[in-house]
């Protein structure tokens, strides 16, 4: 289907897209300009966010680049299985928290016991998923003007050549932005009706599941489906390797986390492992058993969500070309992007962690700054993180224990303040906390600032509540640029907001030796 010269509008997208996903239509969609006789300076192959972003900034610099991608839509697994369903996910469980912890009170219905459908949810996500995939596509041709080939799986011929279907395309240089996978556990049952990854979830789930939930993994995946499913009031039952969280590094944020998830009713096992999985005569799986410290334990289940990390997608270069891979089988790259191979680069989730919107986009930006001439280089470090458990949790920077490592004298400001009477008290409280602090206050937050005591600079903050996340992503670039508590005080906070920090500064900053607040 040559869709050059034709303007679609984000309607006509959305129809497009929805036939193509669910009529199966594999004809490629095929957007390239027939005039331009410039040779491709770089194929992308993958238009999820580490190509699109790549492709779009190497246009921007005068490029002309080619995308390839086997999905009819642009924008890869964020918007189809990964960021989008968590967050409608993690909104749902951020609500449903609430409509449970005051359950019958005010105007909340009475939620006790009831369950609410995770395939509705499901179904809601997979036709409102296209909402964005449109936009995507509009985005990148009409405003953009990305060239591109969609729902179209790509070989590779050479380190210069591409194939799809019988077209062949050339360009100076190739970016391989082709994603990653869920890990599968190789367990004998792990194929049974009823084991379900971040994928197969909202791909394949066509019945309710039953009370009860089990989650393999202690990661972030692993905790935000586990905490979205605990939501919909099913037993969930986590079973971590070692440790939950260990991405959580302040030792005291990660307690109280994890003892509002406890409080949630989120049960988890760790040094756990399963060992079996039992399935019904119909194929479905049944019940598991997971070997704990204490010994063997069995769990009826019709539902087991499987969260054991991430594998590279790297068939498509395993034929043909060999670029250096890691021991886990990530395509390595230096700084620049460049694999192994000279003339290939490779971005996004296929070169390994962190596996994350802005590291996937900057590394796809950094590959074209050098396809374009323009030397750049790039490694995440010292990055802001965030994960969502009922609550959102944002942290930036070193936790408490390491900061005390490092330096001699570390500062904390937290709220609530230190409390040895373990007293049901409020604040921090901010926007959509409001009804916790005044109802349940130990519900309504903790929040965490470590400070070097002799240079003032702020070292590491931890938030654990809800509206902190955004403001994360400044405070983190100003930290990395040695902000100090003088400086953080000097700002104008939009009292109430989720976050204490500036005020909390200001308490103390008139102090040439300050203390912990
Ligand atoms: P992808 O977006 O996966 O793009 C790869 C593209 O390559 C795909 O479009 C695919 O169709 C294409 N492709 C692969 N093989 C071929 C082939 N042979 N021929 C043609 N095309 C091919 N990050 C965040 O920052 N925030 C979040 O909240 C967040 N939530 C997440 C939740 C989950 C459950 C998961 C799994 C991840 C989450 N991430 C999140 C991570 C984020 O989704 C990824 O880091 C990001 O999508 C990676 O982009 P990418 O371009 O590298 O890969
Ligand atoms: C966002 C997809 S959902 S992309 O990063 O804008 O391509």
């Amino acid at each position: 289907m040559d869709v050059w010269g034709n303007q679609f509008t984000i309607e006509k997208w959305q129809r497009l897209v929805t036939e193509f996903l669910e009529g199966g239509n594999s004809a490629p969609i095929i957007n390239i300009n027939p005039t331009d006789p410039r040779e491709f300076d770089a194929i992308f192959l993958g238009g999820g966010a580490a190509g699109r972003f790549g492709a779009a900034y190497c246009r921007a610099l005068g490029g002309r680049v080619l995308i390839i991608d086997r999905w009819p839509f642009l924008g890869g697994s964020c918007p189809h299985q990964a960021c989008v369903p968590h967050h409608l996910f993690s909104d749902c469980a951020a609500q449903l928290m609430l409509e449970r912890t005051f359950s019958g009170k005010l105007w909340f219905q009475n939620l006790n016991d009831k369950i609410v459908s995770i395939k509705s949810i499901v179904e809601l996500f997979r036709i409102g998923r296209v909402g964005p995939h449109a936009v995507m596509n509009y985005q990148s041709k009409e405003m953009l003007g990305l060239e591109f080939v969609l729902n179209a799986e790509a070989k590779i011929i050479n380190a210069h050549s591409v194939q799809v279907g019988d077209l062949k395309f050339h360009a100076k240089n190739l970016v391989l932005a082709l994603g990653a996978r869920p890990a599968v556990s190789t367990l004998p049952g792990a194929q049974l009706k009823g084991i379900f990854n971040y994928q197969s979830l909202v791909e394949t789930l066509d019945y309710e599941p039953g009370n009860t939930v089990v989650v393999v993994g202690g990661g972030k995946t692993a905790i935000e489906y586990g905490c979205f499913f605990n939501a919909t009031g099913r037993r969930t039952i986590i079973v971590a390797r070692h440790q939950v969280m260990p991405i959580l590094k302040d030792a005291e944020s990660r307690s109280y986390t994890l003892k509002m998830m406890v409080e949630q009713g989120m049960e988890f096992l760790e040094n756990a492992e399963l060992i079996n999985i039992q399935g019904d005569e119909l194929g479905k799986v049944q019940a598991v058993s997971i070997q704990t410290p204490e010994g063997v334990m069995k769990v009826d289940s019709d539902f087991v969500f499987m969260a054991l990390g991430e594998r590279a997608n790297t068939e498509l270069v395993s034929q043909t070309i060999y670029p250096d891979l890691d021991d886990k089988g990530f395509i390595k790259v230096n700084h620049r992007m460049q694999t192994s191979i000279p003339g290939i680069y490779a971005v996004g989730d296929v070169t390994g962690p962190p596996m994350e919107m802005f590291k996937a986009r900057k590394e796809g930006v950094c590959a074209a700054k050098n396809i374009m001439g323009k030397v750049s280089e790039y490694k995440a470090t010292d990055y802001p993180d965030f994960m969502h458990t009922h609550y959102e949790v944002s942290w930036l920077g070193l936790g408490e224990e390491e900061a005390r490592q490092r330096y001699a004298n570390v500062k904390i400001m937290k709220l609530p303040p230190e409390n040895p009477n373990g007293l049901d008290v409020g604040l921090p409280a901010g926007d959509r906390m409001m009804l916790y602090l005044m109802m349940k206050p130990r519900m309504s937050g903790f929040q965490k600032l470590i400070i070097d005591g002799d240079t003032r600079k702020i070292l590491g903050a931890f938030h654990i509540g809800c509206g902190a996340k955004d403001g994360f992503q400044y405070l983190n670039y100003l930290v990395k640029r040695g902000l100090t508590i003088d400086e953080l005080a000097d700002m104008d906070e939009l009292f109430i907001s989720p976050s204490y920090f500036i005020q909390l500064c200001r308490l103390r900053a008139g102090d040439i030796n300050f203390k912990d607040l």
